[in-house]
């Protein structure tokens, strides 16, 4: 790794290099130097294979947010002047640290999920007048769910593996739920919603606070941003809230919709948007959280079917017990649908809305 990093323009000797977070995709490190803190990343080629179109998408967007008054990301320059360099069939760059930054798995208390909403508001409407046309897909059809369907149904009928039988139940439910995985993609379709460019995994610990002052530092982890609904955003924020540090857990009487959280994010996030979300989008805010959660299981349950083939595992059923996880929350969130489409309608008419 030191030979690696030698070859980017860093300030000052390093000191440290240490594994850091724990994101399901890439391998991160937190890097020291005698001056300064930086991370640095492998990126999985076979998840990313466009890299170049991937750092291209990163450096127009943090400059398009830089250009806003929207803090961001800052990619380390290679000392030829690249973004990134190739190591064997992945890639490696680095990022500023965000100084005196803290990242949580599951958020202290509800002004940091409102701050937090808040941070994706400005995010988006940072990047509301950038050129789509210039940002590349990077995964095609990443949150096209009825697609995320159609592959989870070849690999439940290729059984590759042999694991079928380990969750039948879970396929059953799945399969039941078939008419709700065309219903952000439809509207988008019909023009009902709005295409922007999103960030597509906006899950809380891709938003770094200041320690200091408890505020928003900046939104990481931008591989993903691309064309898309901002309603898969706001979904995949709430999700995430809602499983808090419990996306691998088994304990799932803990994981419930939590009325007052879902209050303090879509305050936060109407307070930043209000102007440019439409009425078709409002009806579908509760529902987002529903079809990303069964989108992620859907994909957790097919990488376990597939041999776990796409995200780190720790033991063979791990992504089992990812999708169980999320098809809980994916049931919870259909026994709170009255109450949160109540919410729904009482906040934004605090909003004139
Ligand atoms: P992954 O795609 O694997 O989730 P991330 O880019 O989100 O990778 O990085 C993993 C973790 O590293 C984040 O959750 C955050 O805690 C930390 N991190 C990433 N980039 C920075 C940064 N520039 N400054 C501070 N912390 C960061
Ligand atoms: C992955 O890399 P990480 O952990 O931020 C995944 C997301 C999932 C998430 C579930 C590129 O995100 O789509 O929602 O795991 N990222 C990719 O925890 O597939
Ligand atoms: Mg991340």
């Amino acid at each position: 790794m030191k030979e690696l990093l030698k070859r980017f323009e860093l300030e000052g000797d390093i000191v440290s290099v240490e594994p850091y977070g724990n994101g399901h995709i890439n391998k991160t490190f937190l890097v020291k130097t005698l001056q300064k803190s930086y991370i640095f990343q492998f990126v999985n080629a076979s998840v990313f294979p466009d890299v170049a179109g991937l750092m291209n998408n990163i450096a127009l967007v943090t400059k398009h947010l830089q250009s806003r008054g929207v803090p961001t990301l800052h990619v380390v320059p290679t000392k030829d002047g690249q973004t990134y360099v190739n190591v064997g069939e992945d890639f490696f760059r680095g990022y500023d640290f965000i100084e005196n930054s803290v990242c949580y798995e599951k958020l202290p208390n509800l002004d940091m999920v409102r701050k937090a909403a808040e941070g994706f508001g400005q995010f988006h409407s940072g990047l509301s007048d950038i050129d789509v046309s210039k940002i590349v897909d990077v995964i095609p059809d990443f949150h096209n769910t009825r697609k995320r369907y159609e592959a989870f149904c070849s690999i439940v009928l290729a059984n590759p593996v042999g694991r079928l039988s380990e969750c039948k139940e879970e396929v059953d439910f799945l399969v039941s739920r078939q008419k709700d995985y065309s219903m952000l993609v439809e509207a988008l379709d019909k023009g009902e919603i709005r295409a922007s460019v999103t960030h597509n995994d906006p899950k809380i610990n891709n938003v770094a606070f200041d320690k200091k002052t408890g505020e928003v530092a900046c939104v990481l982890d931008l591989d993903t941003v691309m064309g898309g609904t901002f309603l898969y955003d706001f979904g995949d924020g709430l999700r995430s809230l809602f499983t808090g540090d419990n996306e691998d857990s088994t304990d799932l009487e803990k994981l419930v919709v939590d009325l007052d959280i879902y209050e303090a994010y879509l305050d936060g996030y109407f307070s930043m948007m209000k102007d440019s979300i439409n009425d078709k989008e409002i009806e579908l805010l509760p529902y987002s959280i529903l079809v990303i959660a069964e989108e992620l299981s859907l994909r957790f349950l097919g990488d376990f079917l597939n041999g776990d083939a796409y995200f780190h595992v720790d033991y063979p059923t791990h992504n089992l017990v990812r999708a169980r996880t999320q098809i809980a929350l994916a049931k919870d969130i259909l026994k709170h649908m009255d109450e949160l489409q109540a919410l729904t309608k009482r906040i934004v008419s605090k909003y004139g809305r």
